[in-house]
C-alpha cells in the first residue's frame, strides 16, 4: 500500500515533493501550507524589485523546462507564476490544504501525528501519516532586530519579507536598517520615491554586476523549439557557478578573480571616495553572501540617499538616534534578514520515545545529507540543515533531496519505518566539519549562515555535484529499521 505523506509547505520544495510522487502515481498525500497561496519565500516576498540572482533557467525544476521566462535573471512575479503554472500542470493544487498551520508532529512508534490549525478558527485536527516531509526552507521566518525603542516609533514600520504595499514611499522620508540581498534590491527602487533615504549599514558586503537581459520574442522561441537549447544554457550556466564561483567559497583559485570583479564593480559605480572606503568590506569575499546586483550600487550615490554607518543607539518616535545624533524619519524597513538556524520553528516536533528535536538540535541543527534525523523515523528535511548554497541553486539541491525521499519510500514501505543510523550521522558530521574547515564562511564575519556561537548550521561545504551523487546512492544501508523502544 502506497504510504500516506504529509508534506509541510507548498514552496519550491513542498511543491517539487508533491509532484515527484504524483508523477510516481502515489497520491496518498497531502500538502499543508500556513498561507493563502502557494510559493513560499516567493509569496513573501514581494518587496519592489524582488527577484532572484540565480538565473532563471537554472533556478527552476529539471523536469519543468519553461520557455516563458521573459528575463536572465527572473523577478518575482515571473518566478511565483512559474510555481503556479508547475502546481496546475502537475496536478497537484488540489493537493494543498491552504491556511493549514501544522502546529505538531508526533511519532507514535508506527506513524506520525500530525497536528494542524485549520482556518477560520476551526478546532486543531490531528490525522496519521506514515512519512512526513518538511519543506519549510531556511528563510521563512523574518528577524526583526532588538533595538531599544522600537515600539515607540510613530510612524510606520515593516519588515522587507511583509512589505506594506498599502504605505505610499512616495515623498517620504525612509529608513532602511540592512544592506544584504533583500536591501539591495528593493533600495534602488525605493530612492526612486522617497524624499530622502537612510540606509543604515552595519557590514559592507561584497556585490558583484548581475548581467540581466530581457529574452525578447525570439529567444524565447528558440528556447521553446530548438531542441537541446534549454538544457545546453541551463547546463552552461551550472557549469560555471561550480567551476568558478564554488571555488571563490572554498578559498581556492578564484578568490581573487571575484574580489577584482567586486571592487572593479565599486570603483565604476561609485565615484566618491568617501563613499567607497564605506562600501569596502574588511572579510573575505564570501564569508557573508555575495551581493549580485548592478543597481544598488548607483541608488547609494543619488543626492538623496545616504549611507549611515554610526551604530545605531535607539529607534526614536520620530526617527532613529545614532551616536551621531537623529534622522528624523517616518518610515523604517528592517531589511533585518530572517531567523535562519532555528529550522522549523515553531512547530513541535517529537519522534522516537518522545524525543524533542528543538531538544536534541539545542546545539545546532544538524541532519544525514540534510535529510534524515537519527531518532525521527520516516521524517525527511527539504532544504534542511547544511543545504544551502552561497554559489549555484537550491532548486537543483531540492531536486536532489526529492529524489533520495523517493528513493527511500519503496525501503519504508516494506521494512515499516526507518531512521538513520546514529553512527552514520556521526560520520556525516565528522565529514562536514572536516569540509567546513577550508570553506570562508568560518573566516571573521558573522553572517545568516552560522549560529550565535559560531558553527555553519546552513550551508554545504562542497560541490553540487558531490551532493548529487551522495543522495543518489541508494541509501538502505545509511538507515535501519526502527528499533524498539
Ligand atoms: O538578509 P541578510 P536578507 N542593526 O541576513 C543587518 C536570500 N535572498 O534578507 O551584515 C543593524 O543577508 C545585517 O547587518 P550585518 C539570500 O540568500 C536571495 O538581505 O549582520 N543592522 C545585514 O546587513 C540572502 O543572503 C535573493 O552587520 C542589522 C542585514 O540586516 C538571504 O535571502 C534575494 C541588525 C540582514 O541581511 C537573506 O537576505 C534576496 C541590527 N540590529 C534574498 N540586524 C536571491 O536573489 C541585522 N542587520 C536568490
Amino acid at each position: 500500500m502506497a504510504p500516506r505523506v504529509a508534506i509541510i509547505g507548498a514552496g519550491f520544495g513542498g511543491l517539487c515533493m508533491a509532484i515527484q510522487l504524483e508523477r510516481a502515481g502515489i497520491r496518498s498525500y497531502t500538502v499543508f501550507e500556513k498561507a493563502d497561496g502557494l510559493g513560499g519565500t516567493w509569496r513573501d516576498n514581494s518587496y519592489p524589485g524582488a527577484g532572484c540572482d540565480i538565473p532563471s533557467h537554472l533556478y527552476s525544476y529539471s523536469f519543468e523546462k519553461y520557455a516563458s521566462w521573459t528575463r536572465r535573471y527572473p523577478e518575482q512575479p515571473e518566478i511565483l507564476g512559474y510555481l503556479e503554472h508547475c502546481a496546475d500542470k502537475y496536478d497537484v493544487r488540489r493537493k494543498i490544504r491552504f491556511r493549514t498551520e501544522v502546529r505538531r508532529a508526533v511519532f507514535d512508534g508506527s506513524q506520525w501525528q500530525v497536528t494542524t490549525s485549520p482556518p477560520d478558527g476551526e478546532a486543531e485536527r490531528t490525522e496519521a501519516y506514515d512519512v512526513v516531509v518538511l519543506g519549510v526552507g531556511q528563510l521563512n521566518r523574518p528577524r526583526l532586530p532588538d533595538i531599544p525603542g522600537m515600539p515607540d516609533f510613530e510612524g510606520v514600520s515593516f519588515h522587507s519579507a511583509r512589505w506594506n504595499h498599502d504605505h505610499d514611499l512616495t515623498g517620504r522620508r525612509v529608513a532602511v536598517i540592512g544592506n544584504g540581498s533583500s536591501a539591495a534590491q528593493f533600495i534602488p527602487r525605493v530612492a526612486e520615491q522617497a524624499e530622502r533615504l537612510y540606509v543604515f549599514q552595519r557590514t559592507p558586503n561584497w556585490v558583484i554586476p548581475k548581467p540581466d537581459a530581457t529574452f525578447g520574442p525570439l529567444a524565447r522561441l528558440a528556447f521553446r523549439f530548438v531542441p537541446g537549447l534549454q538544457r545546453a544554457y541551463r547546463e552552461w550556466i551550472y557549469r560555471y557557478a561550480e567551476t568558478t564561483l564554488y571555488p571563490a567559497l572554498a578559498q581556492g583559485w578564484s578568490v581573487d578573480l571575484l574580489k577584482k570583479r567586486a571592487l572593479g564593480h565599486l570603483r565604476d559605480q561609485v565615484p566618491d571616495p568617501e563613499l567607497r572606503a564605506k562600501l569596502t568590506p574588511d572579510h573575505p569575499p564570501g564569508c557573508k553572501r555575495v551581493v549580485i546586483d548592478s543597481a544598488f550600487y548607483p541608488a547609494l550615490t543619488r543626492p538623496n540617499v545616504d549611507v549611515v554607518t554610526d551604530k545605531i543607539a535607539r529607534i526614536a518616535p520620530k526617527g532613529i538616534e545614532t551616536t551621531e545624533g537623529l534622522r528624523a524619519v517616518d518610515t523604517i524597513v528592517y531589511a533585518t534578514g530572517f531567523r535562519s538556524t532555528e529550522f522549523l520553528t515553531p512547530m513541535e516536533i517529537a519522534g522516537r520515545g518522545g524525543r524533542s528535536l528543538r531538544e536534541q538540535w539545542a546545539g545546532g541543527a544538524e541532519a544525514y545529507l540534510g535529510i534524515s534525523v537519527p531518532n525521527f523515523p520516516n521524517m525527511f528535511l527539504l532544504y534542511g540543515p547544511n543545504t544551502n548554497l552561497g554559489h549555484n541553486s537550491i532548486v537543483f539541491m531540492i531536486e536532489c533531496q526529492v529524489n533520495h525521499i523517493m528513493a527511500c519510500l519503496p525501503h519504508l514501505s516494506e521494512r515499516g519505518p526507518i531512521e538513520v543510523r546514529p553512527e552514520v550521522m556521526a560520520a556525516w558530521s565528522r565529514r562536514l566539519d572536516a569540509a567546513m574547515e577550508r570553506m570562508v564562511w568560518g573566516a571573521g564575519c558573522q553572517s545568516w549562515y552560522k549560529t550565535a556561537d559560531g558553527r555553519v548550521t546552513n550551508n554545504w561545504p562542497g560541490r553540487t555535484t558531490l551532493y548529487r551523487r551522495l543522495t543518489a546512492r541508494p541509501p538502505l544501508d545509511a538507515y535501519r529499521p526502527v528499533p524498539a523502544g
